[in-house]
C-alpha cells in the first residue's frame, strides 16, 4: 500500500484552501497569496487530479470582463499543460457586505435577485470548463436573532432559487448537478439546513430532486456533535452523495477545517472504511469512474488532506467526486412548469 496519491485517486483541492492566506478573525495574512497557475501546477505534482474555486478565488467581486476572462485563460492554460481537471465550482455568496443577510433567502429581493445572477454566470463558466458538480454552500442564509427572518419563507425562497437553477440546467443541456454543503453555524449564528439530514429533507421538496445531492463536510456534522459516517452511510443509502470534504474537527466548536484524520480519528477510519469497503461488512464493488456504479456503495477515497481554513470562511478541504448512481425515483412535489431562470421570482 502506497500513502501517496495519484490522480486515479481523484482528490482534488479547493483554490480557497491551498491558497489561504493564514488570517483568523483576530489577525490579518500571514501568508502571501497564492497564484492560481503556481497552485495548479503544484498540485498537479502532488498527485491531485483537480482543483476546485469560488468564482472570486479566480476573480475578484466586481471585476471588469477583461479581467474576468483574463483570470480564466490563465487557469484554462494551466489545466491544458498539466492535464488537471476542474470537477467542481461554487458561488461566493458570502464575503461581499451585501450578503449580510444572504443571498438565495437575503430578506431583501435585490439581493436574492442578485444572487441568482451570479450564480447562473458562474453556472455558465462551470459549463464551460466541464465541471459536473455545483457545491451550494449558504453560509450566510440563516440569522442570528429569531425574530429576524421568517424561516418557513425563507426556506420557500430557498426552494424557488434552486428550483430555477435546475430549470436554468435543463434548458441548457449542461451536464451539471447540485450537491449542498451543510454547516450548523459560522458565519451566521444559525444556517439554514444545518446538517445533512435537513438538506436531504429539503431536497425532496424540490421540482427536481434528481438534480440535487449533498456535499457534507467532516467538521460541519462535527460541529453539531453528529456521526459523520452515519450520516454519510445515509446519504449513500439515498443516493445522494454527490461530492464529500475531508477535513478534522475536534468536537463542538468554532469550524477548525484541520487535516481529515486530525480529532476523531476513530470516525474517519470508519468513513474511509465505508467508502472504501462499504462498511463493517464489506460492499459492493467501487469504482473512481464516475458513470459506472450503480450500487450505494461509495467511490474510493484516501485518508491524505488537508489545509487549515480561516474560521468564516467556505469549508473544505480535499474533496472527491462521488459517482452517479442510479438516483432514487424522482418525487416532484409540483410539475415543472415554466423556465423559471427567464422570469423574476415570484415572491415578493
Ligand atoms: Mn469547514
Amino acid at each position: 500500500m502506497t500513502i501517496q496519491p495519484t490522480r486515479e485517486d481523484k482528490f482534488s483541492f479547493g483554490l480557497w484552501t491551498v491558497g489561504w492566506e493564514a488570517q483568523d478573525q483576530f489577525g490579518s495574512a500571514t501568508r502571501p497569496p497564492l497564484d492560481t497557475v503556481e497552485a495548479v501546477n503544484r498540485l498537479s505534482d502532488l498527485g491531485a487530479y483537480g482543483i476546485t474555486f469560488h468564482d472570486n478565488d479566480l476573480f475578484p467581486f466586481g471585476c471588469s470582463a477583461a479581467d474576468r476572462q483574463r483570470e480564466i485563460d490563465r487557469l484554462q492554460g494551466a489545466l491544458k499543460a498539466t492535464g488537471m481537471i476542474v470537477p467542481m465550482v461554487t458561488t461566493n455568496l458570502f464575503s461581499h457586505p451585501v450578503f449580510k443577510d444572504g443571498g438565495f433567502t437575503s430578506n431583501d429581493r435585490g439581493v436574492r435577485r442578485f444572487a441568482l445572477r451570479k450564480v447562473l454566470d458562474n453556472i455558465d463558466l462551470a459549463a464551460e470548463l466541464g465541471a459536473e458538480t455545483f457545491v451550494m454552500w449558504g453560509g450566510r442564509e440563516g440569522s442570528e436573532y429569531d425574530a429576524a427572518k421568517d424561516i418557513r419563507g425563507a426556506l420557500e425562497r430557498y426552494r424557488e432559487a434552486v428550483n430555477l437553477l435546475g430549470d436554468y440546467v435543463t434548458d441548457k443541456g449542461y451536464n451539471i448537478r447540485f450537491a449542498i454543503e451543510p454547516k450548523p453555524n459560522e458565519p451566521r449564528g444559525d444556517i439554514l439546513l444545518p446538517t445533512l439530514g435537513h438538506a436531504l429533507a429539503f431536497i425532496e421538496t424540490l421540482e427536481r430532486p434528481e438534480l440535487v445531492g449533498i456535499n457534507p463536510e467532516t467538521g460541519h456534522e462535527q460541529m453539531a456533535g453528529l456521526n459523520f459516517t452515519h450520516g454519510i452511510a445515509q446519504a449513500l443509502y439515498q443516493g445522494k452523495l454527490f461530492h464529500i470534504d475531508l477535513n478534522g474537527q475536534r468536537s463542538i466548536k468554532f469550524d477548525q477545517d484541520l487535516v481529515f484524520g486530525h480529532g476523531d480519528l476513530q470516525n474517519a477510519f470508519s468513513l474511509v472504511d465505508l467508502l472504501e469497503n462499504g462498511g463493517p461488512d464489506g460492499g459492493p464493488p467501487t469504482t473512481v469512474r464516475a458513470t459506472s456504479t450503480t450500487s450505494p456503495a461509495a467511490p474510493r477515497t484516501s485518508t491524505a488532506c488537508g489545509t487549515l481554513r480561516p474560521r468564516t470562511c467556505r469549508p473544505t478541504c480535499c474533496s472527491r467526486s462521488a459517482p452517479r448512481h442510479s438516483a432514487p425515483t424522482p418525487r416532484s412535489r409540483r410539475p415543472s412548469r415554466r423556465p423559471a431562470w427567464q422570469k423574476s421570482t415570484n415572491l415578493p
